[in-house]
C-alpha cells in the first residue's frame, strides 16, 4: 500500500511534471489556422495530453476559434452562448482528457473550407522511468561449514 507521503510526492509530480514536459502544438504548423487545410491529417499520429497547448495562428479578423461539441463539429454550428477566440494567436491549454472539437465560425470556413479540428486528449501519463535492473538472486547451493 502506498504511504500518504509517497502519494503526496506523486501528486506534486503530477502537477509539476506536465508543466515542464507540456508540448505546444502549432495547429496547422506553418500554415496555421486557415481554410482548405487537412487538420485531420495534421492531428494524425500526434499525441495530445492534458497540460499541452494548442496555438491557433491566423491574421486577426480573418478567422476565429470556437470550441464546440461533436454536433457542432459535424454540422459546423457555432454555439450562441459562447464567444470565440479572436486574437489571431489563441492559446488553448488542454485541461481535460477526452475528445475536443474546434471550428472557425467565420462565414462558411468550417462547412465549405473544412476549417475544423478534432483531437483526443489523453490523460497525463508519467512515462515509466527505467528502474535499475534487479540484482540477480543467487540460487546456487549454500555451503555451511
Ligand atoms: C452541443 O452544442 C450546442 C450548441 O452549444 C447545444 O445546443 C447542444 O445541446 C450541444 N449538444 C450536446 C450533446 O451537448
Ligand atoms: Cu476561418
Amino acid at each position: 500500500m502506498a504511504s500518504a507521503q509517497s502519494f503526496n510526492i506523486l501528486a506534486i509530480l503530477a502537477i509539476l511534471v506536465p508543466s515542464i514536459l507540456a508540448t505546444e502544438f502549432l495547429v496547422g504548423d506553418d500554415k496555421g489556422w486557415t481554410i482548405n487545410f487537412d487538420y485531420q491529417a495534421w492531428a494524425k499520429g500526434k499525441e495530445f495530453h492534458v497540460g499541452d497547448k494548442l496555438v491557433f495562428k491566423y491574421p486577426e479578423g480573418v478567422h476565429n476559434v470556437f470550441k464546440v461539441n461533436g454536433t457542432g463539429f459535424q454540422q459546423c454550428m457555432v454555439p450562441k452562448e459562447t464567444e470565440p477566440l479572436t486574437s489571431g494567436n489563441d492559446v488553448v491549454t488542454l485541461l481535460n482528457p477526452g475528445r475536443k472539437w474546434y471550428i472557425c465560425g467565420v462565414a462558411k470556413h468550417c462547412a465549405v473550407g473544412n476549417q475544423k479540428l478534432i483531437i483526443t486528449v489523453l490523460p497525463y501519463t508519467v512515462s515509466p522511468v527505467p528502474s535499475p535492473a534487479p540484482s540477480p538472486t543467487y540460487y546456487g547451493k549454500r555451503y555451511t561449514a
